[in-house]
This record gives structure tokens, C-alpha cells and sequence, in this order.
């Protein structure tokens, strides 16, 4: 029967989620040089970006090599055929951002039974609950990220106090089947549920492209003529909103909720032309992502779940250098 390691994605720490293997024989000694690949779920993304720089810095630490690669788009398509070439390259072990809850889960199982540990990090396959016993993408070790239900219920929270508690809103999504925009999305809509006079429009899916969901922005304007805000639900979808909102012309009339925090998104804080942004710690996760599979390369028992924080920037904090810290890097 397989152990069942259930672990909370919350304020965990590494190391203190539930371990497995605590009555075994002490760990195995640490390997000589080990190989770990980070695959994010595109290499352009100031998210993966300041991810990766997080993975080196453990991976420095450690004397690990770090491996990044990654498709040019958030897209099961470009994302498998890198996975292969770097389950054929046999590192110890496999970070990835899954670009979908179920493509996925086949090629990963493929690393897995090729004896390379593998980790998810930022996204899940399945329903992201592993190692206990139940579901075809059970067998990854651990997943590494921010808790996405609640950053969505933040972003709801914060739009509608944001709107004075009353009128229409939506969320700017990429598409459905990506485990983090989807919680992301339930978060927030789980939140405005607690607002009687506010009403969630249906979400409009931009495919990570920030020209789409800002023609989308316009488009719902046009019809809905009193929308009082939106909900960008990553990078892309939030710059994309902001850039519709300017466009028309209803810069800090309809107010704009973002979740990341590259450069652009500070930018428009300051502006005003973004209200707040949820900011992720992907260096964070990087981090932890490699000493994760460090652990356990090295016969050590890992928290089958690590869930890191948030930072949430408005006009307020955003120049506080201990804000700053969080801005992603480019
Ligand atoms: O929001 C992040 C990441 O958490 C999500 O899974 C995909 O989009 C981003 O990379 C931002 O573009």
C-alpha cells in the first residue's frame, strides 16, 4: 500500500509538512554532483525569470548543476516535446511549471518511471494532491508554489472594497485547465460571492496574450458600459486589461486587480492605472524547488506540499524597499 503523504499548501515551511520515513534509517549520503532541471512554463516570463534566479541560487548553494528549458509559449504543445528531450538527458531530478492538469500527467509519468524524482512548481497535474494513492498523476514528490485559491480570494476581497462593494466585474483568465488561473479565478469568485450587490461577468480567456485581453476589455466595455473593474488573473491577463482600460479611455474609472508583479505592473501602480497587484514569490519557489529535490536525491524525507507567500503592492507601499524586494526580475 503506498504511504499516504498529504501535506497542506499554506504557510508551510519546508520541512515542516507531513514527512515520511521518520522511523527509517538515516539518509543516504549526499550525491557528489546532481543534475536538476528547472522546465518553466515559458522561458520569457519575468515569473519564471525570477523563478530560475531563486533555482540558481539554491542550486549554487549546493553545488547542484541547474538545467533551464522551456517552451517559447504556456502551451502543453511546445512544453511536452522539451519535457522529452529532458527526461532523455536522465537529470536527478525534474521542476516543471505544468502547462495543463492533464496533458501532462503521460509525459511526466514517462520521467517518473525512468527513475528521475519529479516535482511540480507554480502549477499541478491531476488534482495536485499527491503521493496519496488516488488519481493517475499521483507520483510527483511535492508541489512547490503559491496558494492560488487564496491569492484569487485576496484579488476579489481587494476589487470589491476597491468598488465600494457594488457593480460589475470580471476576471481576464488565459484559458481553462491550468491549475493556478483556475484556483485563481474560483478564489476570487468565491469572495465576491460574499458581495450581494456585485455581479461577476462571464471570464473572458486571453491565451496569455496581453493584445487579446486588452481588445477583450474593450469588447465587455462596449457592452457592459457600467463595468467597474476586472481581475487580471497573471502577468499577461492583468497588463492586457490595464492596456484595454487606458485605451478606452477609463483609466482609474474601472479598476484594474492584478496578480503578478514584473516591472510594468509597478509601473502602473504608480500610475494609477493598477489598483493593486498580488505579487508571487517565485524566487521563492525556485529555491525551494531545488532544495526539495535536493532532499530527496540525497535520501532525505520532503513535505510532499511547500506553499510560499504573497506581497501585495498598491500606491501605498510600492516604493518601501522591502516592498521592491518582490518586483519580479526581467
Ligand atoms: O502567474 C504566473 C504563474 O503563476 C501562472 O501559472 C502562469 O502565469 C504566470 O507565469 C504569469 O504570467
Amino acid at each position: 500500500m503506498k504511504l499516504a503523504r498529504r501535506g497542506l499548501v499554506g504557510a508551510v515551511a519546508l520541512g515542516l509538512g507531513l514527512v515520511a520515513g521518520l522511523a527509517g534509517p538515516a539518509s543516504v549520503a549526499a550525491a557528489d554532483k546532481v543534475t536538476i532541471a528547472l522546465i518553466p512554463g515559458l522561458t520569457t516570463d519575468a515569473f519564471y525569470i525570477t523563478m530560475r534566479k531563486g533555482a540558481q541560487h539554491a542550486a549554487d548553494a549546493i553545488g547542484a548543476e541547474l538545467i533551464f528549458q522551456g517552451g517559447p509559449d504556456f502551451n502543453p504543445t511546445t512544453q511536452v516535446p522539451v519535457l522529452n528531450a529532458v527526461t532523455a538527458r536522465q537529470p536527478g531530478a525534474i521542476l516543471i511549471a505544468p502547462t495543463d492538469k492533464q496533458q501532462l500527467i503521460a509525459p511526466l509519468k514517462q520521467a517518473h518511471d525512468a527513475g528521475i524524482k519529479v516535482i511540480t512548481v507554480d502549477t499541478f497535474i491531476d488534482d495536485g494532491q499527491y503521493q496519496d494513492g488516488e488519481g493517475a498523476g499521483d507520483f510527483p514528490l511535492s508541489y512547490i508554489a503559491s496558494d492560488n485559491v487564496l491569492g484569487g480570494k485576496m484579488a476579489g476581497h481587494a476589487l470589491a472594497k476597491s468598488v465600494g462593494g457594488k457593480g460589475k466585474v470580471y476576471v481576464s483568465n488565459v484559458k481553462p485547465g491550468i491549475s493556478t488561473t483556475d484556483q485563481r479565478e474560483e478564489g476570487f469568485k468565491l469572495a465576491l460571492a460574499e458581495y450581494p450587490d456585485m455581479e461577476v461577468l462571464e471570464t473572458q480567456f486571453n491565451d496569455d496574450d496581453a493584445n487579446k485581453a486588452a481588445s477583450q476589455l474593450q469588447a465587455v466595455l462596449a457592452r457592459t458600459p457600467d463595468l467597474v473593474g476586472v481581475f487580471g488573473a497573471n502577468l499577461f491577463s492583468a497588463i492586457g486589461a490595464a492596456d484595454g482600460v487606458k485605451a478606452a479611455g477609463k483609466t482609474g474609472t474601472v479598476k484594474v486587480v492584478a496578480f503578478d508583479a514584473p516591472s510594468r505592473i509597478v509601473d502602473d501602480i504608480k500610475s494609477g492605472l493598477i489598483d493593486l497587484a498580488i505579487a508571487q514569490h517565485p524566487a521563492e519557489i525556485g529555491y525551494y524547488g531545488v532544495m526539495t529535490a535536493y532532499a530527496a536525491l540525497t535520501g532525505q524525507s520532503i513535505p510532499v506540499a511547500v506553499g510560499t507567500g504573497f506581497t501585495v503592492m498598491d500606491a501605498a507601499n510600492i516604493d518601501d524597499p522591502e516592498i521592491q524586494k518582490f518586483v519580479y526580475a526581467e
